[in-house]
């Protein structure tokens, strides 16, 4: 076996991973540096007028800056197997539903093979910048292992920014350790701020040696939650809030959980869809409760986008997640490839790559603002959705054929606007089409116009055009909003000239099918 490594970062020289975890044990107090972001790319691509100290926390943390997420990656470790509640969306056999798609079995490691496994998948992708402890049952309820995660990866790998995710029954109880060991972002998860609509979500939760139950179980629920939320606010640490949208039960109820959140300091509001299906084996699948569909949830989110930022682009990750949001590397990384790996973790490296990144940031900006400026003064109420296939870097730099998801855009005479994202099967099955995936792509995006691609074949253009979605190919390898615009002014211009009608396009499915993990 090669001995792992790791590069101190003050000296610059390599020392070894076992010794590191050596002195993490015999170190009793805590002053840990790990995850305060001090990434040294120093770009402003994007900052707006957020104050630098929070836009260095979230310039590359992909899911909290949306800019970020076409270029950085984040990993979850799977430490964490017990939970504190039961949610009607989830099935114990799987990972916590509230970060995770049902369906999907980790590997669950102990924060020694956590520690080891960030530091092979860090020296292997660096533009791998978040580590998450989000299950697979509640990190909270499993506070041993989730700090020993963190503080050994705050030694050996102190660039990397530390997130957390929880329900949020146990966080009034350990919202000081979490500052201690500088972790910076934390997500809670809150559906509802009524109990009598909790009692919809929760059939019992599990605190102080006591299973609460209805009514009782959601209110001690909320206040825990809400709690939390402004006991970390008030210490400077950055909220996101998570919410499962579940029409018919919490749908209208999340504009009030949105002002609740927000009141309390919340920098991010997450609404997500439902993910329900009898194979899941969850109450909510076995009653057939349905999502939303693809309008319904753009709709709540609108409602909800005031002076609070939305999150429109989470991919509803496993607790084992590796990769940009939205690929999914973890296959890479079992405990068996990464005790065989030789891990060289390089700080100076990743630094180095990720100020090209920022580069490339920059320059795709700017590209966007020129584009833009070509509108100014254009004068149309017209809004639509455009669909993308891209592997990241902010490019059209997908096939058709090859695209597990598609990113969806609102064009106006505003520019271009990210709102989502649509899960698909594949189209192209061992180089030939597929039909039945065809179909199922062409209701994932049916709510667009035109879906933007780095090639297409002759079969399916022709299908998406006899369904009113233009494909668009002239753009590849070129940035996506600058494009877009580019092709936005173009449909303007026909509308004008009276060579096209444009009609509003129907809704859109959004895939309910789990994530089968890669063999
Ligand atoms: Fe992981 Fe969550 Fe941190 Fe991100 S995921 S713990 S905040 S590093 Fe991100 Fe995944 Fe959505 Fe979560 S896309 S499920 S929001
Ligand atoms: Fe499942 Fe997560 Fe809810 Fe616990 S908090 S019951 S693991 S979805």
């Amino acid at each position: 076996m090669h001995a792992s490594t790791t590069q101190d970062g003050a000296a610059g020289r390599l020392v070894t991973i076992d010794a590191v975890m050596q002195q993490v044990a015999e170190h009793k107090g805590c002053g840990t540096q790990g995850g305060s972001g001090k990434a040294s790319c120093g770009s402003a691509a994007g900052q707006g007028d957020l104050p630098t100290e929070i836009w260095e926390k979230v310039k590359n943390h992909p899911c909290y800056s949306e800019e970020a997420h076409h270029h950085y990656a984040r990993m979850h470790v799977a430490v964490a197997p017990a939970c504190n509640i039961q949610c009607n969306y989830c099935n114990r056999k799987y990972d916590c539903a509230n970060e995770s798609r049902p369906g999907v079995v980790s590997e669950r490691l102990t924060p020694e093979q956590a520690a080891r496994k960030v530091l092979a998948v860090a020296s292997t992708i660096p533009q791998m910048t978040v580590l998450g402890i989000a299950g697979p049952g509640d990190p909270l309820a499993n506070p041993a292992k989730t700090f020993k995660t963190f503080e050994l990866i705050s030694q050996t790998a102190p660039d990397i920014k530390l997130c957390l995710s929880t329900n949020g029954l146990a966080l009034p109880d350990h919202v000081d350790t979490i500052a201690r060991y500088n972790v910076d972002h934390v997500t809670i998860t809150i559906n509802m701020v009524d109990p009598e609509v909790g009692a919809k979500i929760y059939p019992w939760v599990y605190w102080n040696h006591k299973r609460y139950t209805g009514v009782e179980a959601a209110r001690l629920l909320t206040e825990r939650q809400l709690r939390g939320l402004e006991m970390l606010t008030e210490r400077g640490i950055l909220c996101k809030v998570n919410s499962v949208m579940i029409p018919g039960v919490n749908d209208r109820h999340l504009v009030e959980v949105n002002r609740a959140v927000k009141s309390r300091g919340a920098f991010l509001h997450n609404i997500m869809p439902l993910i329900s299906a009898p194979e899941h084996g969850t109450v909510f699948g076995l009653t057939g409760q349905r999502g939303p569909t693809a309008q319904e949830l753009k709709a709540l989110q609108d409602d909800c986008e005031g002076e609070m930022n939305m999150m429109r682009h989470c991919r509803q990750c496993r607790a084992d997640a590796v990769g940009l949001l939205g690929e999914d590397r973890s296959a890479e990384f079992t405990t068996e490839k990464i005790m065989e790996m030789e891990v060289d973790y390089d700080l100076e490296g990743r630094q180095a790559y990720q100020a090209r990144v920022e580069e490339e940031r920059v320059a795709k900006v700017a590209a966007k603002q020129e584009e833009l400026a070509t509108l100014a003064g254009a004068q149309s109420d017209i809004t639509l959705l455009v669909a993308v296939a891209t592997k990241g870097s902010g490019l059209i730099n997908e096939h058709f054929g090859h695209a597990k998801e598609f990113q969806v855009y609102e064009l106006s005479t505003a520019g271009a606007k990210f709102v989502g994202h649509r899960r698909v099967d594949l189209y192209c099955q061992g180089g030939f089409g597929d039909e039945d995936s065809l179909q199922t792509v062409i209701r994932a995006i049916n709510d667009c116009h035109a879906v933007f691609v780095a090639k297409i074949g002759g079969c399916p253009k022709a299908d998406l055009l006899a369904a009113g979605i233009e494909p668009v190919d002239q753009y590849a390898h070129e940035f996506i909003e600058k494009s877009a615009i580019a092709w936005f002014k173009g449909y303007l211009g026909k509308v004008a000239a009276g060579e096209l009608v444009h009609t509003p396009r129907g809704d859109a499915a959004i895939r309910q099918g789990a994530l089968i993990v890669a063999a």
